[in-house]
């Protein structure tokens, strides 16, 4: 995970002062690209303890459709707390995009099924994509995050915007678009969960796991998270881990959290930090 600490340096070193929503502040970049071949172990950040049970909880709450807190609660994760309303509604957030796309005459697109199909019959396609970014349920800014899932909108709008597969010569690639980034808090979760999602994605349709490209528009380290960002530079990266996935799992909505094990996680301690509202 040398990748993650270049893109940590490279913000810390080059990034610029910037405003942001919600008024911490950060050092700024505009567009940064990492590469991940999946071939080479799980990209799991080895330089502080990562709670994967959250990452992969998320994920597959993403893959349910669920846009209320319910079912992440049941399971112990709190990471989108702070956005729900007291009902636990986040809006039309990913798992609204992803599963039930509002075509706005009554249907919707399945995004993810729709993929699943595409990538079997016709893996050549350049337009393997699913977009979490839709203009009509955007929040408005005049309200809070809380606020705007109480009016039906988005309580954020998606930080991984779109991303597209890529197959060739047998392997299934990955490239996200993330609008977005806090590198210190999120970015370690978003590479995990989208790593993961292509090794399922990649075991449903039969294919060998390539790379995972991710792209940043907006990469930032917020400002009060820049003393744990020293500690984590001062540390020494280990060998990634490895990710074994149930090989019985053949459908993308079958999967549970027993079906993943980790192995060979060898980490630094956990750093914490507070996540920007
Ligand atoms: N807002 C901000 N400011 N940063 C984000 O990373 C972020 N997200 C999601 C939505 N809004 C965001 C929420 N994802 C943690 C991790 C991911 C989050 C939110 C919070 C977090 O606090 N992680 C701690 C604790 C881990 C745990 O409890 O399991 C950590 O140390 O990693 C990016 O998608």
């Amino acid at each position: 995970m040398k990748e993650y600490l270049k893109l940590m340096r490279h913000v810390r070193d080059n990034g610029v002062k910037k405003e942001d929503r919600t008024g911490t502040g950060t050092l700024s970049v505009f567009g940064y690209q990492m590469r991940f071949n999946l071939q080479e172990g799980f990209p799991l950040v080895t330089t502080k303890k990562c709670h994967l049970k959250s990452i992969i909880h998320e994920l597959l709450w993403f893959l349910k459709g669920e846009t209320n807190i319910a079912y992440l609660k049941e399971n112990g994760v709190s990471i989108w707390d702070e956005w729900a309303t007291d009902e636990g509604e986040l809006g039309p957030v990913y798992g609204h995009q992803w599963r039930s796309w509002d075509r706005g005459d009554g249907t919707s697109v399945d995004q993810i099924a729709e993929l699943i199909e595409q990538i079997k019959t016709n893996p050549d396609s350049r337009r393997l994509i699913v977009s979490g970014w839709n203009p009509a349920v955007l929040p408005d800014t005049d309200y809070s995050p809380k606020e705007n899932a109480a009016m039906g909108k988005q309580a954020l709008p998606p930080c991984h915007t779109l991303f597209q597969f890529y197959v060739l010569e047998g392997k299934l690639s990955c490239q996200l678009y993330q609008r977005s980034g806090d590198i210190f808090l999120g970015v370690p979760f978003n590479i995990a969960s989208y790593a993961l999602l292509t090794m399922m994605v990649a075991q449903v349709c039969n294919l060998e796991p390539g790379e995972f490209i991710h792209t940043l528009g907006d990469a930032h380290l917020y400002s009060n998270h820049l003393e744990q960002v020293e500690l984590q530079l001062s540390r020494t990266p280990f060998t990634p881990p490895t990710m074994k996935i149930n090989p019985d799992v053949n459908d993308i909505f079958g999967f549970s959290f027993d079906d993943f094990t980790l192995e060979n996680y060898q980490s630094h301690p956990p750093i914490k930090a507070p996540v920007a509202i």
